[in-house]
């Protein structure tokens, strides 16, 4: 966006792709059409330019009076708009008594990890689930999966919602979820995963915070739809190999979540907003063995009964190819890291990475790309072990 001197890039306000390549200005609608009550509009108040600018800025459906400009309206909306909430932000809300809101994105139904990721959220205090919402492959299957949890867990208070559909196709919790329908399900469900996306960030009193645990098609979907998303948001991604493979391996490699949606990574890295993951290099080494897996087997809690009947349904068919013995261990977990950074760090050491996202699914270190907040090591690995364990299994 070069118009009439409007910067082309700014790291607090930058005009999204896609409202640039619709050029500008793009008047497809009047004014009148923002509310039914109003048929006409002087911008001689500030507050009604700051709507009006934002209005055009977000949504691209206003016309703009004659004598107003581009770079006056980005000048207006950078004045009266917040900066994009940062960790430090969403913790300060546990110092006032409040959990931090999130919303919790995930492709479940493949790798149990998401399941175990999932129950540990609802336990954690620290955490108000405000919706769940699912993405990647047979996104019925897997809404139809989490509604189940969530039903069998009590907490149907959590909307979910259901994302697009796409090539990828796993479902290996058909076992354990039968014949469950959607429409079993007590709670709300939303057949717009990114309309609901959307609204529960700008319908919140405090910044949410985005636990994607998957291919990212929703958030991406999101910050086309309405960018001013960035400004009551951050993300926080189970996503890429910085350093270090899977299991530890020295070698990075392509990670799952980004293979499957390398472009949507990419731009949700570039959105503006804090993004921050735990690559493999933390998230890819963690397992619950021993005494402290034996605390979860054994729990008789009813969420987390749950939890064991999904992993021994998950885990049979593997058997025979090295998967885990789900009598004896956990499959590695990957995407708790993710809910753990939700509401700390503590037990990790965090470093800004430029990342770019390569369309074989590599997140290569490269000056010059987006800054990304990355988990990088353990400072104590098993101190997450025991909280982990703790938040699944103490009442
Ligand atoms: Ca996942």
């Amino acid at each position: 966006m070069t118009e009439e001197g409007a910067p082309a890039t700014d790291a607090k306000w930058d005009l999204p792709e896609a409202n640039q390549r619709a050029g500008h200005p793009v008047l497809r609608k009047r004014h009148s059409a923002m509310t039914s009550s109003r048929t006409s509009y002087s911008c001689s108040t500030t507050a009604m330019r700051v709507w009006c600018a934002k209005w055009y800025c977000t949504n691209h459906r206003y016309e703009r009076p004659a004598h107003t400009t581009l770079a006056e309206d980005v000048a207006i909306v950078k004045s009266d708009t917040p900066a994009p909430p940062t960790a430090a932000d969403t913790f300060a809300l546990l110092a006032e008594g409040k959990p931090i809101p999130v919303i919790f994105d995930t492709d479940i139904g493949g790798d149990i990890d998401d399941t175990w990721a999932l129950i540990m959220a609802l336990q954690c205090p620290e955490l108000d689930v405000r919706l769940v919402a699912v993405d990647s492959g047979d996104t019925t299957y897997r809404g139809r999966l989490a509604a189940k949890i969530l039903d069998r867990c009590g907490r149907t208070d959590v909307p979910v919602a259901i994302g697009a559909p796409t090539s990828k196709n796993t479902r290996n919790q058909d076992a354990w979820l039968g014949d469950y329908e959607l429409d079993q399900y007590p709670g709300t469900v939303h057949d717009d995963a990114v309309d609901a996306i959307v609204r529960t960030i700008r319908e919140s009193a405090d910044p949410v915070t985005i636990v994607a645990i998957g291919p990212v098609p929703n958030i991406a979907a999101a910050l086309e739809r309405a960018p001013d998303i960035v400004h009551n948001a951050r993300f926080v991604g189970m996503h890429g190999a910085v350093r270090m493979g899977y299991n530890g391996n020295p070698d990075p490699c392509p990670e799952s979540n980004v293979r499957w949606g390398p472009d949507e990574l990419a731009a949700v890295f570039a959105a503006g907003w804090e993004c921050t993951v735990t690559p493999l290099d933390t998230c890819g080494i963690v397992r619950l063995t021993g005494d402290k897996y034996r605390r979860v087997y054994t729990c008789d809690r009813p969420s987390v009964r749950v939890l064991m009947e999904n992993y021994r349904v998950w885990s049979a068919p593997w058997l025979q190819n090295n998967r885990p013995d789900c009598t004896l261990l956990s499959s590695t977990l990957f995407d708790c890291v993710a809910v753990y950074l939700a509401f700390s760090e503590d037990l990790v050491a965090m470093e800004d990475v430029p990342l770019r996202v390569t369309p074989d699914g590599m997140t290569v270190e490269e000056p010059g790309a987006p800054l990304v907040r990355c988990a990088m090591a353990w400072r104590d690995l098993g101190a997450f072990e025991d909280l982990l364990v703790d938040r699944l299994v103490s009442h």
